[in-house]
């Protein structure tokens, strides 16, 4: 009889789908994520980043530049990217008129409910922190300065495909981050607000109104072999919470040696203008290194900043948080 009994229980247990070690709190307090988060893949990032630095420096104007936004939006499009190429004349601090294109990719565009990744894809035309002067006005090939975020981002879009995520989603690739005020020449009367001039226009310019996001992320020098990315000021300011949530998903996933807990400095980034002129909460992922006197790696702004300085276990780092953290909204 009791046997008989016991068994019966046990039927209507599995027919329930009613597990008995899952009755207690463990299981009903968390939520599980909808779709599990895409597994990273840190080989197809680190090609994307060559494939960028084949084309050569991608400064605006050049011809370079004009073949790697072919390539970048084919990319995002062959992704599943709906892909929308802004395009916008930009005035550099020597009065250049920039030919500048931001390449925009929607995931869901019909969504309200939308996360915003960016990088930015042009590269330095001079390499003002070399220590040969004469060749500190060469383009630089910005492998990690440029190509890592974008690298990433595009790895992002191909797992992106594979394993749709329920929110709206939205990779740019912001142009003329990188045409800001040279180090190396001395300018008169030097204008404000010469960095990132293609995320200024399109936060000021949208390509869709009323544009907001729950939340931005941006993705900066983010290759380098054993980079430190500290909780940078301005990302601290306006996305506390966000940033906050963004390293504890790092440290849970293991990456706690690139995602420190310490605070970086106040660096003028694309995400400032995102935060100020749409208000969309953004936290810049940036290599912060305390020990080279830019604050940015001994690289930076300089021709060594090439496919030497790109590690795959970086990239990985960065990728397998990001990708995990929006899986998890
Ligand atoms: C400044 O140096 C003012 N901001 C750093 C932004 C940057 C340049 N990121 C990459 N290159
Ligand atoms: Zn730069």
């Amino acid at each position: 009889m009791f046997k008989h009994l016991s068994l019966v229980l046990f039927i209507v247990l599995i027919s329930c789908n009613f597990s008995p070690a899952e009755t207690k709190s463990s299981a009903k307090k968390k939520k599980e994520p909808k779709v599990e988060a895409p597994t990273f893949n840190a080989d197809s990032a680190y090609l994307f980043v060559q494939k960028q630095v084949d084309f050569g420096p991608r400064v605006p104007n050049t011809e370079e530049h004009a073949k790697c936004a072919n390539y970048l939006s084919e990319k995002l499009t062959s992704f599943g990217a709906d892909v929308i190429v802004q395009e916008a004349e930009l005035r550099a601090f020597d009065n250049t008129l920039l030919n500048a294109k931001n390449i925009i990719g929607q995931y869901k565009p019909e969504l309200k409910d939308r996360v915003l990744l960016f990088a930015h894809w042009d590269t330095r035309p001079f390499a003002d922190h070399c220590d040969d002067p004469s060749r500190q006005n060469e383009p630089i090939l910005g492998a990690n300065d440029g190509g890592s975020g974008v690298a990433v981002l595009l790895e992002i879009a191909r797992q992106l495909q594979k394993a749709p995520i329920s929110m709206g989603v939205d990779i740019i690739f912001f142009d003329a981050e990188d045409y800001g005020n040279p180090d190396h020449i001395e300018i008169q009367n030097p204008k404000q607000d010469t960095w990132c001039l293609g995320s200024q226009y399109w936060a000021q310019n949208p390509h869709v109104k009323n544009y907001y996001a729950r939340f931005g992320i941006l993705l900066d020098m983010v290759g380098a072999p054993n980079a430190t990315f500290h909780k940078e000021l301005h990302s601290k300011d306006f996305a506390p919470r966000i940033q906050k949530k963004l390293w504890n998903t790092a440290h849970k996933l293991g990456y706690g040696n690139y995602f420190v807990f310490q605070d970086g400095g106040y660096i003028t980034d694309d995400h400032i203008y995102v935060n100020k002129h749409l208000n969309i909460p953004c936290v810049d992922i940036i290599q912060y290194d305390t020990s080279s006197n830019t604050s940015f790696g001994s690289y930076w702004h300089t021709h060594d900043d090439n496919m030497d300085v790109i590690d795959k276990n970086t990239l990985k780092a960065v990728g397998q948080t990001v990708l995990e953290f929006i899986y998890n909204q």
